[in-house]
């Protein structure tokens, strides 16, 4: 039997058929397909369009970008398990039922890919990995047990300064085969937003956004939210996985890919302070006059930053106006943010800035590296006005 709208609305509940259905245009929180733009097919990594993704402070699951390095694991729930060893009273065993026995608890988390923006510092200089534009971020209502929780059933023990997370699938890299991996410091384990998360927008997650089980690292790039979750270890010094050890750090502009030495260098951690345009969107014609410009803004990972300013040029640097922050926020979250400005015909370059409870302002250029990571400068969107 087919349902009809009316049908549904009257069987389930307005809110959860207006949800389902998808309301006026919104796409629903939970339900796909997904409708991204692929920027590599094996493994699967694609990012929405830059106009879907400011449409709502919560990224639809159609919407909401994958970055994964490995094959997509297809995990039966009775069959997953989580281990948590290593500098433990009680090393643990942990079944999905046992997980989701546990207090959970809900947390808005803005995940961001350490290469978005990759293509901007291309423009620079070629870089390698996935050309990502500025949508390589999305921000979830995602739900979980607490990582805290977790380790105080197992007992950290003294000496502890921090966490491995070990994912199930599997990373081909030039010489070998791994196991995706990332980590935090022990004193980011235990604020009450770090969790192992079993769903995303009210839904369990998505088996390309980890299901049964990964962990969600408010303010830390996306890699140390690791998907597939499947073991923890408690230790007292930075993982050894490749995605620790040797990527996902921030080398000088000089570095090249056969001279640099990672050991030399820290796990990237926390976001930096950016902010995109993201309608209009690089190339567009638009009528003369009056034009609204939308995008939104990233506070830097650091505890209790937040964005407090957003501006927008209309003539490539010249003059500045300021946006109208949305209300929406939480902790490490995106802002999103809005602006009418007036434009003549003409060829222009739009540019957003945004500046941070600490007073700093978002810089014009950020430094070239050969991995192509944290690109922060002023996002600069060339138009037509006609
Ligand atoms: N196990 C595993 N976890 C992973 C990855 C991966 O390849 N394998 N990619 C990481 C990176 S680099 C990012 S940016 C986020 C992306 O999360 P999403 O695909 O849910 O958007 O997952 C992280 N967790
Ligand atoms: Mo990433």
């Amino acid at each position: 039997m087919r349902m009809t709208r009316r049908d549904l609305l009257k069987a389930a509940g307005a809110t959860w058929a207006l949800k389902a259905l998808g309301c006026a245009g919104t796409p629903s929180l939970t339900a796909g397909p997904k409708e991204l733009i692929q920027r590599q097919d094996k493994p699967y990594n694609a990012e929405p369009r830059l106009d879907h993704l400011t449409a709502s402070w919560i990224t639809p699951y159609r919407h909401f970008y994958v970055r994964s390095h490995g094959n997509e694991p297809e995990i039966a729930p009775d069959a997953w398990e989580l281990l948590v060893e290593g500098l433990v009273e009680r090393p643990l065993r942990i079944k999905l039922e046992d997980l989701e026995g546990m207090a959970k608890t809900t947390v808005t988390a803005t995940m961001q890919c350490a290469g978005n923006r990759r293509n901007e510092q291309s423009l620079v200089k070629p870089v390698g990995g996935v050309q990502w534009d500025a949508g390589a971020i999305g921000t979830a209502e995602y739900r979980g047990v607490r990582l805290a929780d977790v380790l105080e059933r197992a007992g950290v023990k003294t000496g502890a300064k921090h966490l491995w997370f070990e994912g199930k699938d599997s990373v081909t890299l030039k010489d070998r085969q791994t196991l995706f991996g990332g980590g935090v410091p022990i004193a980011k384990a235990m604020q009450p937003g770090t969790l192992v998360a079993l769903e995303m927008n009210g839904a369990p997650l998505a088996r390309e956004h980890g299901y049964p089980a990964r962990t969600v690292v408010p303010g830390y790039i996306g890699a140390r939210s690791v998907k597939w979750l499947g073991r923890i270890m408690v230790a007292d010094r930075p993982s050894e996985n490749n995605f620790v050890a040797r990527d996902y750090k921030l080398f000088p502009p000089e570095a090249t890919a056969e001279t640099v030495k990672p050991e030399n260098y820290d796990p990237i951690y926390e976001f930096v302070l950016a902010s995109a345009i993201c309608t209009p969107m690089a190339g567009q014609t638009l009528r003369a006059g009056k034009v609204r410009v939308s995008g939104y803004a990233v506070p830097p990972g650091s505890d209790g930053t937040t964005v407090t300013g957003v501006q927008v040029s209309p003539d490539g640097g010249g003059t500045w106006v300021t946006a109208a922050l949305a209300s929406n926020d939480a902790p490490y979250a995106w802002k999103l943010w809005n602006v009418d400005l007036e434009l003549p015909a003409g060829p222009r370059t739009l540019i957003v800035r945004a500046t941070d409870s600490l007073g700093k302002l978002q810089p014009e250029k950020a430094p070239w590296n050969f991995k192509g990571y944290l690109y922060n400068g002023w996002h600069r969107v060339p138009i037509t006005v006609a």
